[in-house]
C-alpha cells in the first residue's frame, strides 16, 4: 500500500511539474505575442546632442521590462521618411504612434490613416499645424516660444551688468531647421521681444539645420559679411559649437568678443560655458521617454490626458555651469 502511494505521489509529480512546465511556458510566449504594448517611435533623426539624449530617453523606458515593445525609425530629418515610418506602424497594428514632427506642416493625410486605423498618436518634442486636432490625442515639449523670450531677457540684463544697456549691438541668428516647432518657436520669442530693444540690431538669420557642422558653415560665412558681430544667437547647443569653431578660426574670442546665447543646455554646453565659450544656454528638455509611457499608461486606463504638456524648462547662464554640470541629466 505504501509502496502503491509513494509511486501515486511520484506520479503526481511529475504531472504537475510537467504541467507547470508548460503553462510558465505558455505565459511567456503570451507576454512576448500579446501582453506587451508595441510602440512606433516615428524619430527626426539624430542631428544634435538633444536628440541623441531624446532617443535615449525612449529606448531605455520603452523595453520588455517595463511592458513595452519599441519599433524605433530614424528619419534623417527627412518628414518623407517620417511618413514611411508611420505608415509601417499602420501596417504592423501597432499600439500607439509617437512622432516627433521635423516640420510642422503636411500631415494631414497619414495622421488620417493612423485615425483611421484606430491608432492614438502622442506627438512629442515638435508640434504640428493641422486643422483638426482629433488627428493627435496629445503633445508633450518645450515652450519654444517662451525659450526665445527668456533668451532676449538674459540678454537685456547681461548687457545692463556689461554697462552696455546703451550701446548698439549686432545680432545674428543661427536657426533649426526652418518649419520645425523649435525654430519657428524660438525666433518668434527673439524676435517679438526684440521690438522693446530699438538699439539691437538682427544684422542676419540663417538656418543651420541644427547641426554643429552646419552651424560652423553659417557662422563662417556671417563672419564674411559683417565684421561687428556683438551677438549670436543659435537656436541648439550644436549650431553653437560649430559657431565657437568658426569665431576662434577667425581669431576672435568667442564668449567675450562674441556673446554667444544658445538653446538645449545640454552636458557640453555646460562644458563650453564652464571654458568660457560660451555665456548662456536656454534649457530645453529632450527626457520625453517616460512623460510618454506615463500618458500611454493613462490612456491603457481609460483615463483622460491633457491635450497639450509643457515640460518644465530653465536659464543657465554661465555662471551656474560649474556648480550645477554635475547634476544635469542629458
Ligand atoms: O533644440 C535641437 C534638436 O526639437 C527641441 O531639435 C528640439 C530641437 C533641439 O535637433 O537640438
Amino acid at each position: 500500500m505504501k509502496k502503491l502511494l509513494s509511486v501515486l505521489l511520484a506520479c503526481i509529480m511529475v504531472f504537475s511539474l510537467a504541467s507547470c512546465n508548460s503553462s510558465s511556458k505558455e505565459t511567456t510566449a503570451d507576454k512576448k505575442d500579446g501582453d506587451l504594448i508595441v510602440v512606433g517611435y516615428a524619430q527626426v533623426g539624430a542631428e544634435s546632442d538633444w536628440r541623441t539624449a531624446n532617443t535615449v530617453s525612449f529606448q531605455s523606458t520603452f523595453v520588455e521590462e517595463n511592458g513595452y515593445k519599441l519599433i524605433f525609425d530614424d528619419a534623417q530629418q527627412k518628414q518623407e521618411n517620417q511618413i514611411k515610418a508611420i505608415r509601417n506602424f499602420i501596417q504592423q497594428d501597432v499600439d500607439y504612434i509617437v512622432l516627433a514632427p521635423v516640420v510642422e506642416t503636411g500631415w494631414e493625410t497619414v495622421l488620417g490613416e493612423a485615425k483611421e486605423a484606430g491608432i492614438p498618436v502622442i506627438l512629442s518634442d515638435r508640434m504640428i499645424e493641422v486643422s483638426d486636432d482629433s488627428l493627435y490625442t496629445c503633445w508633450v515639449g518645450g515652450n519654444f516660444k517662451k525659450e526665445g523670450e527668456d533668451a532676449v531677457a538674459w540678454l537685456a540684463e547681461y548687457l545692463e551688468k556689461e554697462g552696455r544697456a546703451d550701446e548698439d549691438i549686432n545680432i545674428v541668428t543661427l536657426q533649426g531647421t526652418i518649419g520645425s516647432s523649435a525654430q519657428v518657436g524660438r525666433t518668434d520669442g527673439v524676435d517679438g521681444k526684440l521690438s522693446e530693444h530699438p538699439k539691437w540690431h538682427m544684422l542676419d538669420k540663417q538656418t543651420g539645420e541644427f547641426t554643429q557642422s552646419k552651424g560652423q558653415e553659417v557662422m563662417e560665412s556671417f563672419l564674411k559679411s559683417y565684421d561687428d558681430i556683438d551677438v549670436v544667437i543659435a537656436e541648439n547647443d550644436n549650431m553653437a559649437f560649430g559657431a565657437i569653431d568658426a569665431i576662434k578660426a577667425a581669431g576672435k574670442d568667442p564668449g567675450k568678443d562674441i556673446i554667444i546665447v544658445s538653446f538645449d543646455a545640454v552636458k557640453a554646453a555646460f562644458e563650453s560655458m564652464i571654458a568660457g565659450d560660451m555665456n548662456v544656454s536656454v534649457e530645453c528638455n529632450p527626457l520625453h521617454g517616460p512623460r510618454v509611457a506615463e500618458i500611454i499608461q493613462k490612456l491603457e486606463k481609460g483615463e483622460k490626458v491633457d491635450k497639450i504638456q509643457y515640460v518644465d524648462e530653465g536659464v543657465f547662464p554661465a555662471d551656474t555651469a560649474a556648480d550645477l554640470i554635475d547634476t544635469r541629466k542629458y
